[in-house]
């Protein structure tokens, strides 16, 4: 019986690029559990799209000098790209500033006020005075009253996980100038979570819940509600986001987290317009309990879609409920937490643009953070890919296809009599792919990974034995190109791009998304059919090219390294060339706030032209005639649009302001500085 399910992973924030721990956090997971169910022939959708309110949207858009609006349209269409370069792929990718997803959080909003679960109340809430102000989630930072970590977001504690609210922060100052905030009142609206807590727990515990639902969500959700639930604040003092429905609202919008989650709706409804069937969502949201809704998120989201989005839900009344909240834990880099703001990071588009795609998620799937943190390593990277992925993988579907176009014409030979290790294959095949496929459904993607991996391991065992290089080996092969297509089927939803060329090369009818999971059990290549051309999946990754891809993408900002300072030789640090130089001009870049252009005097060197972020600091100064240290062999870089030649260098303090170095005497421009 063909299942209805609804697939959603995360919707990532608009404020910036995805790194490799985003993507198996959730992207990847919720594709391969789409993908499979998919081939299974389920009425499948897998919807996502950019989270493209909050403060992380709008401190991103202060801080480069644009609109939200910019900032959310760039980073859509970044995350559009990349996801497609990985082969995730979803149904429908919306975003949520979109007017009919406003429409459809303010009817959700007024429905829930309207079912008694939302009251109106004065809060006081911290105000900078300086800014003219109120200072929501992340334009407040303090220490947290859990666990007392300094700098913790108004939103949520990194260190400990507790979900905060602005003002319960401990020595709170503003992120913007750092003055210190004061209260001020406000009127807001909360949802009354406190009414939920039972209905709550009763579902978590209920068979409406998947029997695969993580301990780590079951138990934290348990733990809160035990805890006592409290009403929240679901709106805010700013002017990004969804306009709060009510009378004397004006300022005021929803806080994000109520209206992101709703996005996972209008995203659907979204799609059934495009498809121009435009009730059709309601199959997926609207039916009771005939369709699974299948929320992959990372660690960080499990309170929200453990028990705010479901109390949403519950209060509105009308939506069906999750049935399974599918959660990763971190992923690390190098033994170090990643860190966007430190550059301590791989973006994926990064690692796409050097690696295949399907290496990529090899890997990632290979080392997924399913029941603790785990860490991303680029010379496992290499080892596994060079030695899993192109040894046991790569080396099956070559061996197989080019033997049988070199020895055979291309064409698949009609088999002999079976005997026992034949016969043992067949059973292989008959069975291995619905051991694949329930690890899936377990959500155990890694032993899911290995098991499909055991069918080219089990295909190189038999052709290895079956030596058909030295003996009869028309039966070989007949089976060796159904054991790869049936390794093709079964690894689509692991490494699209991989199964489809194995496809391709094996010259099957239509694509191999297009058949069943439940046909990979079948031998249907058939004797006498022609294979197609044959070439090679991957190659092997060198050293060399890790080395590069380390020293180009990775490094992190010095602060970030204070206990593991990585040393540098003489002769890396003597390729920087270093010379006084002396500023001559000094004009506004035309498209950023903080950057200044300069023509800098390089005595025999000539002039130069050079980009610098020291507007903030210098702005006013009359720094023409100083001198200063330039990085003269910097290769060229555009900078918003103009080019510089060269870095200036400064010493930068805490907040990352510079002070200019010069020269403690005047001395010839051009001079070396050694
Ligand atoms: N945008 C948080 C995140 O990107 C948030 C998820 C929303 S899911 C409804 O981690
Ligand atoms: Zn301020």
């Amino acid at each position: 019986m063909p299942e209805r399910i609804l697939v959603t992973a995360a919707l990532p924030y608009a404020n910036g690029p995805i790194h490799v721990g985003h993507a198996i956090g959730c992207y990847i997971p919720a594709d391969v559990y789409a993908r499979y169910h998919r081939l299974k022939g389920d009425d499948v959708l897998y919807i996502c799209g950019t989270d493209e309110h909050g403060t992380p949207i709008t401190v991103s858009a202060e801080k480069e000098g644009v609109s939200p609006k910019d900032v959310v349209d760039k980073y859509h269409k970044m995350h559009l790209e990349a996801f497609k370069r990985i082969g995730v792929e979803f149904d429908n990718f919306s975003g949520t500033a979109r007017p009919q997803h406003y429409t459809l959080s303010q009817e959700f909003f007024k429905k829930v006020e309207e079912n008694g679960f939302i009251h109106r109340e004065t809060v006081e809430r911290p105000f900078c005075p300086n800014c003219n102000r109120f200072l929501p989630d992340r334009y407040v930072k303090g220490e947290c009253p859990e666990c007392g970590a300094k700098d913790e977001r108004g939103d949520q504690c990194e260190k400990c996980g507790k979900q905060l609210e602005p003002h319960e922060l401990v020595n709170p100052y503003c992120t913007i100038c750092r003055n210190t905030p004061e209260m001020r009142a406000t009127e807001h609206w909360f949802f009354e979570l406190s009414k939920l807590g039972e209905r709550i727990a009763e579902w978590v515990d209920s068979g409406k819940v998947s029997r695969n639902l993580p301990n780590n969500a079951r138990n934290f959700a348990k733990g809160w509600v035990k805890e006592g639930l409290k009403d929240r604040a679901i709106t805010r003092d700013m002017s990004w986001g969804v306009p709060v429905p009510a009378d004397g609202a004006e300022g005021k919008v929803l806080y994000v987290w109520f209206d992101a989650p709703i996005g996972y709706i209008s995203s659907t409804i979204e799609w059934a317009k495009e498809k121009g069937d435009e009730d059709c969502w309601k199959r997926y949201w609207m039916n009771g309990e005939e369709c699974k809704i299948v929320h992959f998120i990372g660690k960080d989201n499990i309170p929200f879609h453990i028990v705010i989005w479901p109390a949403m839900l519950m209060a509105h009344g009308e939506y069906n409920l999750p049935w399974q909240i599918a959660s990763n834990e971190f992923l690390n880099l190098e033994g170090r937490k990643m860190s966007t703001s430190r550059g301590w990071v791989i973006w994926l588009h990064d690692i796409l643009k050097e690696f295949d795609a399907d290496a990529v998620r090899y890997y990632l799937l290979s080392i997924a953070p399913e029941s603790s943190d785990s860490d991303f390593k680029l010379d496992e990277f290499k080892e596994r890919v060079n030695n899993e992925l192109i040894a046991t993988y790569g080396n099956f579907v070559n061996r197989t296809l080019t033997f049988i176009s070199q020895k055979k014409g291309g064409i698949v030979p009609n088999p002999k009599e079976f005997d026992a290790a034949d016969k043992k294959l067949v059973k292989f095949i008959e069975t291995q792919p619905d051991i694949v496929g329930d690890a899936v459904d377990k959500f155990t993607l890694m032993s899911a990974l290995s098991k499909m991996m055991n069918i080219a391991q089990e295909g190189n065992k038999y052709f290895q034995m079956k030596e058909p290089w030295a003996k009869e080996n028309d039966t070989t092969l007949y089976l060796c190109a159904n054991l790869l297509r049936t390794l093709a089927i079964v690894s689509e939803p692991f490494l699209p791009q991989s199964a489809e060329k194995i496809w391709g090369m094996l010259d099957l009818a239509g694509a191999v998304h297009e058949h069943s999971f439940d046909d990979a059990k079948k031998l249907e290549v058939e004797a006498g059919h022609q294979i197609g051309k044959v070439s090679a999946l991957y190659q092997k990754l060198e050293d060399d090219k890790i080395k590069s891809f380390a020293e180009k993408y990775l490094h992190a900002k010095k602060e970030d390294a204070k206990s593991d300072v990585e040393m540098v030789s003489y002769e890396q640090f003597s390729k920087l060339d270093l010379r006084v130089g002396e500023i001559r001009s000094v004009e506004n870049h035309p498209n950023a706030d903080k950057l200044i252009i300069l023509k800098i005097d390089l005595g025999e060197m000539g002039q130069r032209q050079v980009v610098a972020g020291i507007k903030q600091k210098y702005a006013g100064q009359d720094i023409v005639g100083r001198q200063v240290i330039v990085v003269s062999n910097l290769e060229p870089a555009k900078i918003r649009g103009i080019e510089s030649r060269g870095m200036l260098l400064a010493a930068v303090d805490e907040q990352d302001a510079p002070t200019l170095l010069k020269p403690d005497s005047k001395i010839k421009n051009g001079s070396k500085v050694a």
